[in-house]
């Protein structure tokens, strides 16, 4: 009987000590990802940073089923990033398209909505070195993406200066990723990696990461004790939610 007493404490004490330090810090952030490339698809992303941990929803439709989605923050943390023009017909859009094949490639996008900052891969590195682990991406045409890891300093401070592009697309409507040929009648290469096919890496979306209007989660400030106390337990709500999630997203990794 003890020994129950004591583990429910101990449990009692770990499930307090999160609520504590989320009733504080905890900032959310959302993005409004709109089609490139004339993709038609979409999504949604939510954001909550608590210290340097970040967990990232994304909900998206019309992407191409059955195919790695590489999703990333691009931009220079602090910097001057857009997501720029990315459909034809947009004002801009011709002088990005520097080869004028009517598409803007990765590539093509970098001088507006910067490099790589962070892979939002589904396990592992979430470097940009794992930019093309195609392995590790979303495969569905609602993405349904859900992570929670620690970002640096730097990411942390300035994410309202960076966006998130989600690539790959069937530029051709060939219900494949991969038939798009380019003038010569031959295969079209990524831009970033000629192993792989242009429609592979192609942007299919982009939206830039903007704060959520203040009081979206209680700083907590001038706050009644009776206030303060729903605070946390809607906080703990909101993290017992994202333990779940993060546990049935391992889940269906394995299961995979
Ligand atoms: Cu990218």
């Amino acid at each position: 009987m003890r020994r129950i007493l004591t583990t429910l404490a101990a449990t009692g004490a770990l499930l307090a000590l999160p609520v504590a330090a989320s009733a504080q810090s905890p900032t959310t952030f959302s993005a409004n990802i709109g089609q490139a490339n004339e993709s038609g698809a979409s999504a949604t992303a939510d954001l909550t940073l608590d210290g340097n941990d970040l967990t990232v929803r994304i909900s998206g439709n019309g992407f191409f089923d059955g195919f790695p989605h590489a999703i990333h923050f691009h931009g220079e943390p602090g910097g001057d990033n857009v997501c720029g023009p990315l459909n034809p017909g947009e004002a801009g859009f011709d002088e990005a398209d520097e080869d004028g094949d009517g598409f803007l490639s990765v590539v093509e996008g970098v001088p507006a909505y910067g490099p790589v900052t962070v892979s939002l891969t589904t396990e592992g590195d979430t470097s940009p070195d794992s930019a093309l682990a195609v392995d590790r991406f979303p495969t569905s045409s609602t993405l349904d993406y859900e992570r929670t890891f620690e970002v640096s300093d730097e990411v942390a401070d300035n994410l309202s200066s960076l966006h998130i592009v989600i690539h790959a697309a069937d530029l051709d409507g060939s219900g494949e990723i991969g038939t798009l040929e380019d003038e010569n009648g031959e295969p079209k290469p990524s831009s970033l990696d000629p192993d792989l096919p242009f429609e592979a890496t192609v942007p299919a979306a982009c939206g830039q990461i903007t704060a959520s209007a203040a009081g979206g989660v209680a700083t907590g400030a001038g706050g009644t004790s009776e206030s303060g106390s729903t605070t946390g337990a809607i906080a703990a709500g909101a993290l017992g939610l994202a333990a779940l999630g993060a546990l049935g997203a391992r889940r269906r990794k394995v299961g995979a």
